[in-house]
């Protein structure tokens, strides 16, 4: 007899939603798989792809104007939807993967029922310790993070499975199942990272009692509320749709059925880049040159006006501000400043990056490069490490790294789920471009 929907683990479930989705894929594919839904400049072709609509994610979906939403939901819908961790003003990081892999908001016992499922897959193996300890301690931890996943590639499932044979419509499984695995221990391997490199080696133990987020809080040695800190800054983190070059990464890495420890350890080298996940290091460096620059003391907006031309004059970005997709400010950064207004207003280095915000765009405008002048997730995530201690900048994309786990190992488990393709875009050379550029365009047909 078939199970409830309510008494469903979120394996189960997810295969229902698999098997309902499977059919709109394949119909798509053979019945419409003609049909145009784009086409490419050559401005395109050498930048970078932008704006070409060729990756497929249900998970969330990115608005130019509005931002993310998360499986149809915005930000603050997405918070106020899911069951929130009793006394805490956010919601189980947990629940939020169920919502992320089914589309559906979860009831508190299914919650719980992933915070368990969690706590049994979050075992870390001594050799993953041992591999970062026999690292250099003044390595970048994004390297460090990156090494642990790719050490534990024995684990996986699926590399297991595969090379047992089995038919495509079971790759989903093991996927799945290396996607809970990893996800239940990067937590603690953030956190042994950071306790090792800048703490004086002193890792903390894991306490089963709590949820992922409140563990996190508690391996890094932060009292409350930064358990909530952690939960708000997964979530957020997680996704931005496909195209970005974290989740961008692990789709095409997965794509060649490599596993998630391949995949994800590869999207992490990507997020680890200056112009992605690395601004929000990039951020509080520029922040603290500024407070140096003036012995610790505010800037006027003509000073703040200064350092930002003395920036962009010496050739480098301004970081935190612009995005690919995005032409309106973040509401990432939004949802994080509401945080700060509630817990931190007066925190001077929260007072510097709300003068950024009102001065950065315009000078970003006035520059006439940038086509979008507001600022982004890393523009803000900063701020509120640094007022709960953690002023070791360049852990931050770790942070970032955590989060962004939920959104990509979700889209590689629907990814094998749904059987898309190994990725092999069509690249041309300079030559071909010159003459399609001389005869108005490509023939077609
Ligand atoms: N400061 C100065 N110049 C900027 C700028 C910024 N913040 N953002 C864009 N520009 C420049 C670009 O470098 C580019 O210059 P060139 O024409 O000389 O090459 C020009 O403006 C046009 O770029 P764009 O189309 O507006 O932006 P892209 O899609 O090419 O790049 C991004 C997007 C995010 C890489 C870019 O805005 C940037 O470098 N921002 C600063 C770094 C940052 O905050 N990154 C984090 C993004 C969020 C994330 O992934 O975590």
């Amino acid at each position: 007899m078939a199970k409830v929907a309510e008494k469903m683990t979120l394996k189960e479930k997810l295969f229902e939603k698999i098997q309902a989705h499977r059919p709109r894929t394949a119909k798509l594919n053979k019945e419409f798989g003609s049909v145009l839904i784009d086409q490419v400049t050559i401005a395109q072709a050498i930048g970078g792809a932008r704006g070409i609509r060729s990756l497929v994610t249900d998970i969330s979906y990115l608005d130019p104007e509005e931002g993310i939403r998360f499986r149809g939901k915005t930000i603050p819908e997405t918070f106020a939807a899911l069951p929130k961790v009793p006394g805490s003003e956010y919601p189980f990081v947990e629940g939020f993967f169920y919502f992320l892999m089914t589309g559906d908001v979860p009831t508190m016992e299914q919650t719980l029922a992933v915070v368990e499922d969690f706590k049994s897959r979050a075992q870390i193996p001594q050799y993953v310790f041992d591999v970062l300890r026999a690292m250099p301690r003044d390595t970048h931890p994004m390297t460090m993070f990156s090494a642990a996943i790719l050490a534990m590639q024995r684990e996986s499932n699926f590399a297991k499975r595969y090379a047992e044979g089995m038919t495509k419509m079971e790759y989903w499984d093991p996927m799945y199942e290396d996607a809970c695995n990893l996800m239940a221990k990067l937590p603690a391997i953030g956190a042994y990272i950071y306790r090792i490199k800048y703490k004086s080696d002193t890792p903390i133990a894991p306490d089963p009692k709590l949820d992922l987020g409140g563990n996190f809080a508690h391996m890094m040695g932060i009292g409350k509320p930064y358990d909530d800190v952690a939960r708000m800054y997964f979530i957020l983190h997680s996704d931005h749709e496909s195209g970005n070059v974290s989740a961008h990464t692990g789709h095409l890495v997965a794509s060649a059925l490599s596993d998630a420890y391949y995949a994800y350890s590869a999207a992490i080298n990507g997020l680890a880049g200056p112009l992605h996940g690395l601004a929000n290091q990039e951020v509080l460096g520029w922040c603290q040159g500024v407070f140096n620059k003036l012995g610790g003391k505010l800037p006027t907006e003509e000073e703040l006006k200064k350092f930002l031309w003395d920036t962009l004059n010496s050739g480098q970005v301004i970081p935190g501000y612009g995005h690919a997709v995005l032409r309106k400010t973040d509401p990432r950064y939004v949802s994080q400043m509401e945080f700060c207004l509630k817990h931190l207003p007066d925190y001077p280095l929260f007072k510097l990056v709300n003068l950024i915000y009102k001065v950065a765009p315009g000078v970003l405008m006035e520059h006439g490069k940038a086509k979008n002048p507001w600022p982004n997730v890393d523009a803000q995530s900063g701020v509120i490490q640094w007022y709960y201690g953690v002023v070791e900048y360049d852990f931050y994309t770790v942070l970032f790294g955590i989060g962004r786990a939920l959104g990509v190992l979700t889209n590689i488990t629907w990814d094998r789920a749904l059987g898309y393709a190994i990725e092999r875009p069509k690249s041309v050379t300079t030559d071909m471009l010159e003459k399609w550029a001389a005869e108005g365009g490509r023939k077609l047909s």
